[in-house]
């Protein structure tokens, strides 16, 4: 067992407010980790912060007619309200614009400059003659060199996804002024990363360092983490330059020749925005910050989205390493993305549900949204939230089954015992809440109990949060049966006795929730905690008591115990609410589309195929599976080469994809496999099946995939 846990959630870029998206990717996950390691009582340090530099924040000032500055501080408090207010327990939340990280990630240039990580070069880099300025990447737009996107940005093409360089783009022209930028040298320092790449590759598969030490479990990162940590490590690493000529970030060292003008590059700054947290935390409460960043008995995770994979496995791990004294994370179990109505979450668009904007409009629904995104946090895949969605389970899952429950208890305890947990006779039986038709005693309905606990703790463990969510459930529905399969309201004249054994029962089950909700919805769980007569939790191992409790076959509450007064701990989302959001939506899609207005188009279908049987049909094995890697078939445009996996088996595939999707854009997307289609080779590999995919009239494609969750394997008829 780890000594200390060190928790990170990704650094917010300070430009722009909170979506449900960021909760759902790097906010949330974290934070039941957290919440559930406090209370099994273990050391844990929970820190994030915003990230204020990078051409993030400079492009935002232009947009704003505003400065860096006043973009931070706006957004940093937005930022910081949002995720306080949603329950988001950090220990700290720090900003990269303070002094302890200015003087931090200066410290890591001069220490990796010293330790000969840095490879200095000239390279010659757009700049913009009118205003007197080094473009950076996303300040430069030219025309896609894949798709003739027009409008492609310096860094990547938006509409075809491939990341791109400056010099690769057709015309490129500044943001700054609309000029065409001209190529100036500049002098710039690159990490060597090519040197890491061994040990990298043998840590992400194997778990293992250079000395053949056993640093994490590989087993327990889940396969689209490492799949597309995989995909860039094949692709070779290059040196990557860790400074900008910007006029907005951490300048470079100023005692280093050549410094002026330069700063350093915002992915030597954000990250290293995690240690200088924890120092200033350490400071804040008398505690020594070392252990938790040098110490191999520490475990470090970081909890991200999807597009900051590569930053957190490889680049980040590299300097940690290149460093020299620091530890290395033990998982980053990231998350994929979460869409909105059928679409993906956009700033730009407005297409979004923003944290704050909830927390306004549904006051006291803090524990609904939480519960809601953890129900369709994307783990394993993409996943999307609907607002009837957010109704649905709301009014389903925690108005009927849990509030339902936990005021039906208190109600009837007040009613028959005048507010006191009852004495029971333990020989006496009743019919079971675990499973219909069976009997059981109030101490095999705890045992039951334990079972259920023991299971929702090993998938905190282990990262599956939507799992373990699902087992809270499932305990509350069996404190309903319990009382549904018994009637106490009808018991209680004839079999006065039993009914003490159910309301026991029911009660400890009440008692257990109120602990094991505290990850996912913490405010409700205060309040469970009041209505049983008890304090709000103080996080401090409760957990870990009571399942030392549980297993020992003991209650939880004591009969006697006077509880506090019944109240309803969610209340019913009416059609108003979801309309107006809805709503809300529906507007911010009109404006979208007045903006994108283009000219009417006619659609040119393709002409219906020769009529075919049924048996020509029947002949295809048609069947759901899932991309587990993807990479770039070398010297061919069109193919990417994936491993699919049929859930049975898997294949190699190579499939036409290339000019459409990026390897990182495809790991994890479900897919539909012709799965008895002969072998070919091309390009010196073996394709077994094919993958189907819709293509539109202008020849763009598109993935047809399973509902989301389907099993890998299955037929398609
Ligand atoms: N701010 C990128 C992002 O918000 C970046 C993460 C930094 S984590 C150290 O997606
Ligand atoms: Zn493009």
């Amino acid at each position: 067992m780890y000594k200390r846990y060190l928790i990170t959630s990704a650094l917010p870029y300070a430009n722009g407010p909170l979506h449900i998206g960021h909760l759902a990717g790097a906010y949330l996950p974290a934070d039941i980790y957290v919440r559930y390691l406090r209370l099994m009582g273990r050391d844990v340090v929970y820190v994030c912060g915003s990230d204020e530099h990078g051409a993030a924040i400079t492009v935002k000032a232009r947009k704003e007619n505003s400065t860096p500055k006043e973009v931070v501080d706006k957004y940093h408090a937005m930022l910081r309200d949002a995720l306080f207010g949603i329950g988001i327990s950090f220990d700290i939340y720090h900003r990269t614009t303070e002094p302890i990280h200015y003087e931090t990630s200066q410290g890591f240039f001069r220490k990796l400059l010293e330790n000969g990580q840095f490879e200095e070069k000239m390279t010659d880099q757009y700049f913009d003659e009118e205003v007197g300025q080094f473009l950076a990447d996303r300040y430069i737009i030219g025309t896609c060199p894949n798709c003739a996107n027009p409008e492609a940005y310096g860094d990547q093409c938006e509409r075809c996804g491939t990341s791109l360089s400056p010099t690769e783009l057709i015309q490129p022209r500044s943001t700054l002024s609309g000029s065409t930028p001209v190529l100036k040298p500049t002098k710039h320092w690159f990490l060597k990363l090519d040197k890491h790449e061994a040990w990298l590759k043998e840590w992400i598969n194997t778990g293992k360092n250079e000395a053949g030490e056993q640093l994490h479990d590989p087993n327990t990162w889940k396969n689209h983490v490492t799949g597309q940590c995989n995909s860039w490590l094949d692709g070779g690493l290059q040196p990557r330059s860790m400074t900008r000529d910007l006029d907005w970030g951490i300048p470079v060292p100023p005692e280093i020749p050549d410094s002026e003008n330069k700063v350093l590059y915002v992915w030597l700054d954000a990250p290293i925005g995690y240690i200088s947290a924890t120092k200033q935390w350490a400071l804040d409460n008398g505690k020594d910050w070392e252990p938790y960043w040098k110490s191999q008995d520490t475990a470090l995770i970081h909890f991200i989205g999807k597009d900051n994979i590569v930053f957190h496995c490889v680049i980040f791990p590299a300097i940690l390493k290149a460093h020299g004294d620091y530890i290395l994370p033990i998982n980053v179990p990231a998350n994929q993305f979460l869409n909105l109505e059928g679409r993906k979450l956009s700033t730009s668009k407005n297409w979004a549900v923003w944290v704050h904007e909830f927390l306004e409009e549904l006051p006291g629904q803090g524990d609904a949204l939480r519960f809601n995104m953890i129900k369709k946090m994307p783990e394993q895949g993409d996943s999307e939230f609907t607002w009837k969605g957010y109704q649905e389970t709301t009014n389903n899952e925690l108005v009927n089954n849990l509030a339902n429950f936990v005021n039906r208890v208190l109600v009837l305890t007040h009613k028959y015992y005048g507010g006191q947990v009852p004495e029971f006779d333990a020989n006496l039986s009743f019919n079971s809440g675990w499973e219909s038709g069976a009997k059981g005693t109030v101490a095999s309905e705890l045992a039951q109990l334990n079972a259920k606990v023991t299971e929702l703790v090993a998938q905190i463990e282990g990262f599956s949060f939507r799992e373990a969510l699902r087992i809270l459930m499932e305990i509350s529905s069996a404190g309903n049966a319990v009382l549904q399969f018994n009637e106490p309201w009808k018991a209680i004249k004839e079999d006065p006795e039993t009914v003490k054994a159910v309301m026991n029962t029911g009660l400890q089950i009440v008692a257990a929730l109120s602990v094991l909700a505290r990850p996912f919805i913490p405010d409700a769980s205060t309040r469970m905690r009041t209505m049983l007569g008890w304090a709000p939790l103080s996080d401090k191992g409760e957990l870990e008591a009571m399942l030392q409790t549980l297993a020992a076959g003991g209650a939880l509450l004591p009969a006697g115990h006077p509880i506090g007064v019944a109240e309803h701990l969610f209340t019913r989302v009416p059609d108003e609410v979801i309309n107006a959001q809805i709503e809300k939506l529906n507007q911010a899609n009109a404006a979208n589309t007045v903006a994108a207005a283009t000219e009417p188009t006619t659609i040119q279908y393709e002409a219906l195929k020769p009529m075919i049987q049924y048996d020509d049909f029947a002949k295809m094995d048609i069947r759901t599976g899932k991309i587990l890697t993807a990479e770039k078939v070398e010297k061919s445009k069109k193919l990417l080469k994936l491993t699919v996996d049929l859930g049975f088996e898997q294949r190699t595939i190579l499939s036409g994809i290339a000019e459409h999707f990026t390897p990182e854009q495809v790991i994890g997307q479900q897919v539909i496999v012709l799965a008895n289609l002969a072998p070919r080779v091309m390009m010196g590999t073996e394709s077994q099946g094919m993958i189907l995919m819709a293509e539109n009239a202008e020849g763009k494609l598109s993935f047809v995939s399973p509902s989301e969750g389907w099993p890998t394997g299955m037929g398609v008829k």
